[in-house]
């Protein structure tokens, strides 16, 4: 009872050999493992910025449509990131993880292209 199971996965008759040479050890005998505890390693998802670019012809209208229907924004908040994209150029709509941002990604693009709208939306990791 005096080592962690750990440390002896294998224990044989250790005074065997006469007490000395390889197999005699207290420890590392030829019938003693020493096993490595795994360390645990979990890694968070990368994630991605979602963002959304200006151009002149998509109706203001329709960039805040697609916001609130896409990424349920409010409508406050969906005139206002419409209104950052359309002063500044480009906003970060959301963060996601990657397969989440796709699909947001492709929404709006199909979206945009079913209503013949030029509106473009891309993704990045952060
Ligand atoms: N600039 C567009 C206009 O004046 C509006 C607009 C805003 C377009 C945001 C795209 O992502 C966009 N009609």
């Amino acid at each position: 009872m005096t080592e962690p199971s750990c440390i002896r996965a294998a224990a044989g008759d250790e005074r065997r050999g006469a007490g000395g040479g390889a197999g005699g050890g207290r420890r590392g005998g030829a019938d003693t493992a020493i096993i490595a505890k795994p360390k645990a390693k979990t890694q968070r998802p990368s994630l991605y910025k979602v963002m959304l670019l200006n151009d002149d012809y998509t109706p203001m209208e329709f960039v805040v449509h697609v916001l609130e229907r896409i990424f349920g924004l409010s409508n406050a908040q969906a005139v206002e990131v419409m209104l950052t994209v359309h002063r500044r150029g480009l906003a970060v709509v959301g963060v996601y993880s990657f397969e989440v941002a796709e699909t947001k990604v492709t929404q709006v693009m199909e979206y945009a292209r079913r209503n013949q709208h030029p509106l473009q939306c891309t993704m990045e990791k952060e």
